[in-house]
């Protein structure tokens, strides 16, 4: 798809809820995603950015069809599974999708469990939440800022890496948010996954969130969600590449980048991982969680 950038556009800057930076448009709708009500029934779908989000939206839109590829071919994942406080000029609401749409719903956030909606907490929803190494996430951030326009503008490489560290990016800082899901697990009922782990073996990750979601498929209907859901079969899938979206320019960067582990060592130099090293064993001090790089 050809891509124009509307003549008035511009990288509108990031507003603040409560402690969290959040893309600018998105703030409008705040008052409609804090209000939101979520069912018992829901299936929340929670990343930080460029974490694996549509990966696993689409393994479990596949589980939840039993593998149905044409039923899940039906519509693009991001209108499959609406992206909560998504909203602005050019993109309809989430909020008005999902409090239209038939139940159970499949819902992606990005948001920090400090400014989820409050009725997450209250139903006993299932949550699904995917984490990926820090490293990978700021390299895979760095370029979705350059292709999104809804971004600001990320500056270089190293001004981003700053801002990333600095929790001054669209849903704040990374420590924070993982750190946050991986807390509340004590609480509630919350599948933590690693991207990492999913590259290393889908078919592991993907009999996890099975057994999470009370699911069984036979193998051969397994094999054929893992068929489509890797990263060359996403890639060219219009349904999940993001082609048809607005405000994205995959000239600049496609969406489906790379989907590899590692690619932080093409990109850190070496003062900036001694940098980030320091950073990190900072920010990692306090939690149990670790994450391999
Ligand atoms: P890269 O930019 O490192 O390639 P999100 O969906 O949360 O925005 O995450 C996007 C990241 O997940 C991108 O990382 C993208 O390439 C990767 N990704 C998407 N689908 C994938 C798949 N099936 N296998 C591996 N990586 C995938
Ligand atoms: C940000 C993170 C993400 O995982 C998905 C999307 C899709 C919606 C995108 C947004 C985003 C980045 C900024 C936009 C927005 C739609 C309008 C806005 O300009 C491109």
């Amino acid at each position: 798809m050809s891509f124009v950038l509307p003549p008035d556009f511009n990288r509108p800057p990031l507003r603040l809820v409560g402690d969290m930076p959040i893309i600018g448009p998105f703030a409008d709708n705040w008052d409609n995603v804090e209000q939101f009500q979520a069912r018992d029934d829901d299936l929340l779908i929670s990343t930080y950015p460029k974490s694996g989000t549509t990966w696993v939206s689409k393994v479990v839109d596949l589980i939840l069809n039993k593998g149905d590829m044409e039923e899940s071919q039906k519509a693009a994942i991001f209108e499959r599974v609406p992206f909560l406080e998504c909203s602005g000029p050019g993109v309809p609401s989430a909020t008005d999708i999902l409090n239209k749409q038939d139940f159970p719903r499949v819902i992606k956030t990005h948001l920090s469990v400090e400014v989820l909606p409050r009725s997450f907490w209250s139903k006993n929803c299932k949550i699904i939440y995917v984490a990926r190494n820090a490293k990978d996430v700021a390299v895979s951030y760095y370029h979705f800022y350059r292709m999104a326009y809804g971004h600001p503008e990320p500056g270089t490489w190293d001004e981003f890496l700053n801002s990333f560290m600095d929790g001054n990016v669209a849903f704040g800082r990374w420590s924070t948010h993982v750190k946050g899901w991986w807390k509340m697990r004590q609480q509630k009922d919350i599948l933590y996954l690693f991207y990492e782990d999913m590259l290393e073996d889908p078919k592991r990750e993907m009999q996890k969130v099975l057994k999470f979601l009370g699911k069984e498929l036979p193998d051969e209907v397994q094999e054929k969600i893992l068929k489509h859901t890797t990263f060359k079969a996403m890639k060219d899938n219009p349904m999940t590449n993001y082609s048809s979206f607005p405000f994205m320019d995959h000239s600049i960067s496609p969406f489906m980048r790379k989907g590899i582990f590692g690619d932080w060592k093409t990109h850190f130099t070496v003062s900036q991982n001694e940098k980030f090293d320091e950073y990190y064993r900072q920010e990692m001090a306090d939690t149990d969680l670790t994450f391999r790089m």
